[in-house]
């Protein structure tokens, strides 16, 4: 396991890239070794150079939950990751390319919690009576690697590739719906691209969330009241360049839309 100060500088050197739009090498070419503690460290270390500075934590995020995303990036396991007050960007609002790197758009569905979710057993029904609602979301990332190019460790590392998200459209109570065929389509430019239903998500979206309870439940911490939790992408996930337009829409829960310039 790595010793604090090579934490300390990989959390250094995957930070700087993100606020900078630069990118690196996947940290496993260097520490080939590195196991999941180590690659949760460097983000725990990201997270706390943030919040060191001021920015706070508004929400927490489940990755590579859906098959499409996990044969879109070759592997296999969810990954867990937070969202910073910056990355949040209003519904309708724009993003600079000049602040990413490459970003890609997912569709998502966004989860509000009004009770605390601990692990370890935590399971969707338990998800499902902490949830105060629903609402669509677009997820930005921007992997901080060359050509979205990773493994497990290096993306949990590099906090999941998380960096802008956009929630909006109407907020749903979780009993009215069946979250496994709550259909989306997400478009380009007024376009269709990508479609598919929450059960892309693990089968049913709340389970990321019973996941990541789980897994900070080792930790001996928990899923707040209050939370913003997004699910993971339903589709893979769509490139887009200045000038692009990206809407999705969520049946029964209106739209969410971005553009980039
Ligand atoms: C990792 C983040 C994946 C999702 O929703 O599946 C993710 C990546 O693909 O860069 O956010
Ligand atoms: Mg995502």
């Amino acid at each position: 396991s790595l010793d604090i100060a090579t934490v300390e500088a990989l959390a250094e050197r995957l930070e700087d890239c993100e606020l900078q739009a630069r990118d690196t090498l996947k940290i496993t070419d260097d520490y080939p070794e590195l196991g999941w503690e180590d690659a949760y460290a460097i983000q725990d270390e990201i997270r706390r150079r943030k919040i060191d500075r001021g920015v706070r934590i508004v929400g927490l995020k489940a990755g590579l939950t859906s098959h499409a995303k996990m044969r879109q990036m070759g592997v296999n396991t969810p990954v867990f990751g937070f969202l910073a007050d910056y990355f949040s960007v209003p519904e309708g609002g724009g993003i600079a390319m000049r602040e990413l790197i490459h970003p890609k758009v997912e569709p998502e569905i966004a989860f509000v919690t009004k009770a605390a979710l601990r692990g370890p057993g935590c399971h969707i029904g338990a998800v499902l009576a902490a949830t105060d609602f629903i609402m669509p979301a677009l997820e930005i990332i921007d992997s901080r690697y060359r050509d979205f190019k990773f493994d497990l460790k290096s993306v949990v590392a590099d906090n999941c590739s998380s960096s802008r998200f956009v929630v909006g459209g109407r907020i749903g109570a979780p009993a009215r719906f069946d979250l496994r065929t709550l259909g989306v389509v997400l478009e380009k430019n007024g376009t269709p691209v990508a479609f598919g239903a929450g059960a892309a998500v693990l089968g049913h979206p709340a389970q990321a969330l019973a996941m990541l309870a789980n897994e900070l439940g080792k930790r001996g911490e928990e899923i707040p009241a209050g939370t913003l939790v997004l699910s993971g992408g339903i589709t893979e996930a769509v490139s887009v360049q200045a000038g692009d337009n990206l809407t999705l829409r969520m049946q029964s829960l209106g739209s969410v839309s971005v553009r980039f310039y």
